[in-house]
């Protein structure tokens, strides 16, 4: 779309589904003649949602991307977008820190260390509040308001409290973390009351939400009953896993495309037609174990386990949070770890380690899945990691492998992936050899299953399933 901004601007009638999210699903691109394109913003959230809200059709309450930006409601693509303005002092404490340096890490087994600012709690709270007051504002008598992830864990109560005629449903894209880990946050009770303005609170994974349910019966002394809890406005909570999906098919039609097919071997031959083409993606985030993953291949051509005459492996870190502190450090750390390997085992025109500090377009990203052969895919901790689910999607021809860590939660569904304990550096190397060295009838037959899993159970079915158990009345107390 390039008509004037202004073109574009008009205020959304009320809308009977509601999504809120930190992030709009968009980023402004300024052309030269003057006039804005939007264009899909990177990261996970967005890539599962925008096929459910091209489905659902609705509006889309978010954070446009460029700090103190005040924009009118606009229509982009068919998606009623509705911004919500954040100063830059209120991205620097309720986002990148609250969100980013606070719970982000507490919430990942406290892989780095949180940071428990009071200022950045009381930020947090106040631009809760604000995409409380947006989201009421928007949605119509009686609809459903989706809101999304870590960033917004007070939203269902200050928008339950303003609004009462709602269903609303929460889903958390990261890990729940532990109760004693949860427990360390000093702000714990409010979001946890936050969290139960809801209506269904939904996890990745079951162990997720049992702590949930622990934290609520233990710290709010709330009588709970499976998956039920009964909270004290004698409403009925629920909290249950809904393990996040792909459009598995639209990612299996992007990889059949003779475009793609074409640029995935122009890829393979770039890299010198290897042998085995192994390849990572992810955001630059400590959480993704990407030291971890690099210093493994590393010992695997330094000692000749691998032959970097036959074999490459690909490195895609897409920039990430670069203004947070240990984000920074997190990227000097690759580049002095990459460049060493290099420098120590590479030859003229042949480094063993490919390593792109960028983002590409969807179409690159297909090309790179279907030109590698084993995807590696280690995080230390990952809420589940549609990378994985991606890679799977794109395997046309049930060929290559899977390099899973068990502590991602795609590792709950694709069971016949090669598991891997990430922080056992010689297990993450013996796993890599097995995959390599694996015959191609295990692998076509672990893919077929791991693409059955993914065709399966897809993102339509996942957003059908969630809002079935949302729009369903709470039982009646006691039964
Ligand atoms: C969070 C949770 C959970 C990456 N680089 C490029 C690009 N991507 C896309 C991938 C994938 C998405 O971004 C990344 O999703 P992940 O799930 O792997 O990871 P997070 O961003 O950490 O997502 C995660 C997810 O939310 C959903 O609930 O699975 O556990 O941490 O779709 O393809 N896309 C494009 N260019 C890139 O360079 N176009």
């Amino acid at each position: 779309m390039t008509e004037p901004a202004h073109q574009k601007r008009k205020r959304p009638p009320t809308a009977s589904f509601v999504v809120v999210a930190n992030r709009l699903p968009v980023d402004r691109v300024e052309n030269p003649d003057g006039t804005t394109t939007w264009r899909t913003s990177p990261g996970g959230l967005v890539a599962a949602f925008q096929p459910v809200m091209h489905r659902h059709g609705g509006a889309w309450v978010g954070w446009p991307g460029a700090p103190g930006e005040e924009l009118e409601p606009f229509v982009d693509n068919g998606l009623q977008l509705v911004p919500v303005t954040l100063s830059a002092r209120e991205l620097e404490e309720y986002y990148e820190g609250f969100s980013n340096a606070t719970l982000w890490p507490l919430y990942h087994d406290v892989i780095a260390h949180p940071e428990f600012r009071r200022e950045w709690w009381d930020a947090y709270v106040e631009v809760n509040d604000r995409f409380a007051e947006r989201a009421a504002g928007v949605a119509e008598q009686g609809a459903t308001v989706w809101v999304q992830d870590y960033q917004l864990q007070l939203v269902p109560h200050m928008l339950r409290e303003r609004r009462p005629d709602l269903r609303i449903g929460f889903f958390l894209h990261i890990p729940f973390p532990p109760t004693e880990l949860f427990n360390q946050l000093p702000w714990r009770l409010p979001i946890l009351r936050g969290l139960l303005g809801a209506d269904l609170v939904g996890f990745q994974l079951p162990g997720g939400a049992q702590n949930f349910i622990r934290l609520v019966r233990t710290r709010l002394n709330l009588e709970t009953r499976r998956d039920r809890i009964q909270t004290v406005d004698r409403r009925t909570v629920m909290a249950a896993a809904y393990p996040i999906a792909i459009d598995a098919k639209a990612m299996h039609e992007l990889a059949l495309r003779p475009e793609t097919e074409e640029r995935a071997k122009e890829i393979r031959h770039n890299l010198g037609d290897p042998q085995t083409l192994f390849l990572g993606v992810d955001r630059l985030d400590y959480t993704k174990g990407l030291p971890e993953r690099i210093r493994a291949f590393g010992e695997l051509f330094a000692e000749g386990l691998i032959d970097p005459e036959r074999v490459a492996f690909v490195q895609v870190a897409t920039p990430s949070r670069e203004r947070v502190e240990q984000y920074r450090q997190l990227r000097d750390d690759i580049d002095r770890l990459v460049g060493r390997i290099n420098g120590d085992l590479g030859r003229l025109g042949r480094p063993p380690i490919t390593y792109l500090h960028t983002s590409f377009p969807q179409t690159e990203m297909a090309a790179l899945y279907r030109a590698a052969d084993i995807m590696v895919v280690t995080p230390l901790r990952d809420g589940m990691n549609l990378v994985a689910k991606e890679f799977v999607a794109c395997r046309t021809e049930d060929q290559g492998a899977l390099v899973l860590s068990e502590f991602a939660g795609a590792a709950y569904e694709l069971r016949q992936a090669y598991l891997v304990n990430p922080y056992d550096i010689d297990g993450l190397k013996e796993r890599v050899l097995d995959a390599m060295n694996d015959s191609p009838r295990n692998h076509v037959r672990r893919m077929k299953a791991l693409r059955r899993q993914v065709f399966e159970n897809d993102i339509d079915k996942w957003a059908n399933s969630f809002l079935t158990d949302l729009e369903q009345p709470a039982p009646e107390e006691g039964t």
